[in-house]
C-alpha cells in the first residue's frame, strides 16, 4: 500500500493511466510479475470508487477529501515531512491542525487494509504518507507479517528530535516486523531516534520493543535496469536520441538534468554551475548546451512556488547573458516528458547532472546509467543522494558548492572516451545487478520472514 495509486484518471481519453515518479517506476513491475493488491488514494478529490484493475494491476482506492489534500497531503506530508526529512533545508512548518488528519488518513488506511486482507497476506506500507500504519494495523489486532520501506532519507536524531508528534511516528514505524531504509546513515539514524524517544532497545539492526523483534536493513531501491538496457538498444531509441542532439545544433557536448520540480533537487545550483562554466570558459560558449527537464510537482505548497520563480529567473539570466543566434545555452521544459523522450535525452547526453541537496536514493541517476551501453558519458552525482552510497565511481560532487560543480562539469567536458569507460563500467556492473526485481524480491523476503537478514 502506498499514499497514491499508480494511476490517475485521464479526462482527454477518459480511462486510468499510469502516471510517472520514484515509486511507481520501482513497483510496477513487481506487482505486475507476483501479483496482489495496491492499496491508494486515486489522486481525485472525493468519491469513493470501486476496485479496478490497470495494466494487470488490482487497485483498492481510499478516497481523501479537499480538506485531507489540503491538510494530509499538502500540509503535514509536504509541509512538515518533507522538509524536516531533507535535512530541513526549508523551514518545517509544525501545525496541529495538519497533524490531526495524518492521524485520521493513517488510521483510514489501516482500516481498509485490516478490513481486506486475509490472514496470510504479508502486508507491505510504502513511505513517509503512511507512517502510521504499521501500529494502527498492529492496535487493530492485525497479526500479518507487516513491512514498511522509507523512500526518502530518515533525518539525524538532532532533527528528527524537533518534532512535536515523534514518539507517536515511531511507534507507529516499530509496529511493522521489518523497516527497509535506502542507506545506512538512514539507518542507524532511525536506531538512535527510537532508542531516544521510545522504550526500544538494542542495535539499530535488530531493536527489541515491546516483547518485539523488528529487523531495519539497507536495501537500497534500484530500477528495471534490463528494461532500459534494451530500449536503448533498440533502433528506433537511437534515432529519437541522434534527432534531440541534431535538434539541439549537434553541440560538443549536452548536460542533462532531469528532475521533479522540487528544492530538494538542487536544480538552482546546477544552473549556477552552469552559469560559472560559461563565465570561466568562453571557449565552450556556443559548443555546449544544457537541458533542464523540471516535472511541475506539490504546486499548491509556497516553497515549489518559490523555487520555480529562482530557477526560471537563472535561466532566462543565462540565456540572456550568453545566448546567440543558432545558440541556446539553457533549454528548459517545465513539463513531463513521455518514457521514450526520456530515454532519448538520456542517451544524447554526455554529462548527466543529478545533484540534490538532499535525496533518498534518486532514479535518474541509475536510468541513465542503465542506457549508458557503449559505456560513455559521465555521472556527476551529489553526494547527499542516497546512490551516492551505491554509485562510488560516479563523480562525487558538494551539491552547495557552486565552484567545485562548475569545474566537474568542465572536466567531464573535457574528459576522454578512455576515462569515461573505466567509470561507467563499475556504474553500469553494479545497476545491472542490483536492479528492482532484485530489491523487491530480496524486500518480500524480509517481510516473509524468510529471506536472507544480511544485505
Ligand atoms: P523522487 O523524488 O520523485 O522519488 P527520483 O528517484 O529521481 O525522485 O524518481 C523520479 C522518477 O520520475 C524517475 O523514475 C524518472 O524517470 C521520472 N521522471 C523524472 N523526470 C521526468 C520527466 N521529466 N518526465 C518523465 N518522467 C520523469 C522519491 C525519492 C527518491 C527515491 C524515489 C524512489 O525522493 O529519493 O529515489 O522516491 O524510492
Amino acid at each position: 500500500m502506498a499514499n497514491r495509486l499508480p494511476v490517475r484518471w485521464d479526462d482527454d481519453s477518459g480511462q486510468w493511466v499510469t502516471s510517472p515518479g520514484g515509486l511507481v517506476s520501482a513497483l510496477s513491475p513487481v506487482l505486475q510479475a507476483r501479483g496482489g493488491v495496491w492499496v491508494g488514494w486515486p489522486g481525485v478529490a472525493g468519491g469513493s470508487p470501486k476496485a479496478f484493475t490497470v495494466d494487470g494491476i488490482n487497485q483498492v482506492p481510499v478516497p481523501l477529501s479537499e480538506s485531507d489534500i489540503d491538510l494530509f497531503y499538502e500540509g503535514f506530508c509536504n509541509g512538515t515531512i518533507w522538509p524536516l526529512y531533507h535535512d530541513a533545508i526549508r523551514p518545517v512548518e509544525l501545525h496541529r491542525h495538519w497533524w490531526h488528519p495524518y492521524v485520521d488518513v493513517n488510521r483510514r488506511f489501516a482500516s481498509v487494509v485490516a478490513s481486506g486482507s486475509d490472514a496470510a497476506d504479508s502486508i507491505w506500507v510504502q513511505d513517509y504518507q503512511l507512517q502510521l500504519v504499521p501500529g494502527f494495523l498492529r492496535s487493530m489486532g492485525v497479526t500479518n507479517r507487516i513491512g514498511f520501506f522509507l523512500h526518502i532519507p530518515f533525518p539525524p536524531v538532532e532533527i528528527f528530535g524537533r518534532l512535536p508528534w515523534r514518539e507517536e511516528i515511531l511507534e507507529g514505524l516499530l509496529g511493522a516486523d521489518v523497516i527497509g531504509f535506502q542507506t545506512h546513515q538512514s539507518l542507524v539514524n532511525f536506531g538512535r531516534s527510537a532508542r531516544a524517544f521510545t522504550s526500544a532497545t538494542g542495535p539499530a539492526e535488530t531493536l527489541s520493543y515491546e516483547g518485539r523483534t523488528i529487523t531495519t536493513e539497507t536495501v537500497p531501491i534500484s530500477i528495471d535496469s534490463p528494461k532500459y538496457a534494451d530500449e536503448a538498444e533498440r533502433p528506433s531509441a537511437r534515432a529519437a536520441a541522434t534527432a534531440l542532439r541534431s535538434e539541439l545544433g549537434d553541440p560538443d557536448a549536452i548536460i542533462l538534468g532531469v528532475d521533479r520540480l522540487d528544492y530538494t533537487k538542487g536544480i538552482d545550483q546546477r544552473l549556477r554551475a552552469f552559469e560559472t562554466l560559461l563565465a570561466d570558459r568562453p571557449d565552450l560558449r556556443g559548443r555546449v548546451v544544457m537541458v533542464q527537464v523540471a516535472v511541475p510537482s506539490r504546486q499548491n505548497v509556497g516553497e515549489y512556488q518559490v523555487i520555480r520563480e529562482r530557477i526560471e529567473r537563472i535561466v532566462g539570466r543565462i540565456n540572456g547573458a550568453y545566448g546567440a543566434a543558432g545558440w541556446v545555452p539553457v533549454h528548459y521544459y517545465y513539463r513531463s516528458l513521455d518514457h521514450m523522450e526520456l530515454l532519448a535525452h538520456y542517451m544524447a547526453a554526455d554529462v548527466m547532472l543529478v545533484t540534490p541537496l538532499r535525496d533518498g536514493m534518486n532514479l535518474v541517476a541509475k536510468e541513465y546509467v542503465a542506457v549508458r551501453s557503449e559505456d560513455t558519458g559521465t555521472l556527476v552525482l551529489s553526494e547527499f543522494a542516497g546512490a551516492a552510497e551505491e554509485l562510488k565511481g560516479a563523480t562525487i560532487v558538494n551539491p552547495y558548492d557552486v565552484d567545485e560543480l562548475a569545474e566537474a562539469l568542465a572536466a567531464s567536458i573535457d574528459s576522454d572516451v578512455a576515462e569515461q569507460r573505466s567509470a561507467m563500467r563499475v556504474l553500469r556492473r553494479r545497476v545491472d545487478r542490483w536492479d528492482v526485481h532484485r530489491w523487491a524480491a530480496h524486500c518480500l523476503e524480509s517481510i516473509e520472514g524468510v529471506g536472507d537478514p544480511a544485505f
